[in-house]
């Protein structure tokens, strides 16, 4: 198929995403204290990290200051061609005690709704992207049921507040990531390695996504609710029994579950998916295989096959999250034109695609990873906080414009990045 037969459908939501965390700058949450605590400041130490890219790096500081440039980034965000945006709330700005909701940051963030909606970015609001209030940590965070009520809470709180402005939301974000390497993997924190620790917090986490639900489901009867799932490809060599079998094990417990447990909850399934994981015997990968900066190797069609894979629950898929480190922007061109034919093929084989949301909007702070990953569309110099959209973000502003890859792209666009149009 050429590129200018690839038309999206009518009313398609282009944009991108961020999360509170690791753009907004200025928090007290347990990510925080994590960042500066002695014990995570002699792991970087002794890995040789701190060495390699500066103390800087690992402290969430003042991010991209988000909390206060909001506004600007709307209106970059409209001229770069988004029509939608998706940014999460901070609960631990909005109740930093148990029960006392700050009025004066839900004022905050009924600015920057507004601010969406006056660039006209329709926005998609997440509740819960990975960090805790200090209280809801010290109470043992998502391994202690208590949390779900106290979610449900915040959620009847939020819904009263910002429910007229906002149509889609999503309530978790990877709630399959947060629980295996916060609980199992333990290196985020709280880092615990205790495989009942993560099937508690998982369990934790579905009732959270059920009680907010519910309580959307009741105080906003017209609004789109659903969670942003964390989605690999797992693939396995034909003729392998063993592949064959881990695929369809994997498939049921990583992509799978979650989804089927809440599946009654779910307006929409929010798509978030970076990885292709081969699975049995001889599962190595092609060493030709692309990279992004951190190493993780670029397979943009599976993106497609994560969509197909969802189309039996039968709900509108929005991507939530799907990008790369890419500093230079040299494979970002090509990713982001590969990935949305592959999202195109998924529309063309009955998956009720909706949306395309890149992962980020801006250079973020990448969790563990500190700073230096550079996911933006739009490039952060974190000294003067300069904002500097890459040449991707101008070829995708093209498609997005066009709802439809033909102007964005010569059919010679390839992976080292000479795609054919040009900046502004
Ligand atoms: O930066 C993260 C995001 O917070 C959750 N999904 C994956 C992204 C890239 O690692």
């Amino acid at each position: 198929m050429k590129d200018k037969d690839i038309i999206f459908p009518k009313g398609f939501f282009w944009g991108a995403a961020t999360a509170a965390h690791q753009v907004e700058g200025g928090l007290k949450n347990d990510w925080t204290e994590w960042e500066a605590s002695p014990k995570r400041l002699a792991e970087l130490e002794r890995s040789g990290l701190i060495k390699k890219y500066g103390k800087d790096n690992f402290m969430s500081g003042r991010a991209a200051d988000q909390y206060r440039l909001f506004a600007d980034d709307f209106k970059l965000a409209r001229e770069l061609g988004h029509n939608a945006t998706r940014f999460s709330l901070e609960w631990s700005r909005l109740e930093p005690e148990e029960g006392r909701f700050n009025e004066k940051e839900f004022a905050h963030y009924r600015e920057v709704i507004r601010a969406a909606r006056a660039n006209g970015l329709e926005p998609f609001v997440t509740l819960w992207h990975w960090t805790l209030p200090l209280w809801v940590r010290d109470q043992g965070g998502w391994q202690n049921g208590k949390t779900i009520g106290d979610f449900a809470r915040f959620t009847e709180k939020v819904a009263l507040e910002f429910g007229a402005d906002v149509q889609f939301w999503l309530t978790l974000n990877e709630p399959e990531v947060y629980a295996i390497e916060s609980y199992l993997q333990g290196i985020r924190p709280p880092q615990k390695r205790s495989p009942l620790a993560y099937l508690r917090v998982l369990r934790h986490l579905v009732l959270a996504h059920h009680a907010a639900y519910a309580v959307m489901r009741q105080m906003l009867p017209g609004a789109q609710v659903g969670l942003a799932s964390h989605q690999i490809h797992f693939v396995s060599a034909p003729h392998d029994p063993i592949g064959w079998l881990i695929k369809k094990l994997a498939d049921w417990w990583w992509n799978g579950r979650f989804i089927a447990k809440s599946a009654d909850c779910l307006d929409f399934i929010g798509v978030n998916n970076y990885f292709r994981m081969p699975v049995g015997i001889g599962r190595g990968n092609a060493p030709s295989v692309p990279k992004s900066d951190l190493g993780w190797e670029l397979h943009p069609d599976s993106l497609k096959s994560v969509l197909l894979g969802l189309k039996h629950f039968k709900k509108p898929l929005y991507v939530t999250e799907s990008g790369l480190a890419d500093a230079e922007d040299k494979l970002r061109p090509w990713f982001i034109r590969e990935t949305l034919k592959g999202v195109h093929q998924a529309i063309a084989s009955g998956a009720e695609v909706r949306g395309y949301l890149h992962w980020s909007l801006l250079d973020n702070f990448e969790w563990e990873s500190g700073f230096w990953p550079r996911f933006g569309l739009i490039a952060i110099d974190h000294k003067t906080l300069k904002r500097t959209p890459r040449p991707s973000a101008f070829l995708y502003r093209d498609i997005c414009r066009a709802n439809e890859l033909k102007n964005a792209f010569g059919e010679d666009g390839d992976r080292d990045g000479n795609a054919s149009a040009g900046g502004n």
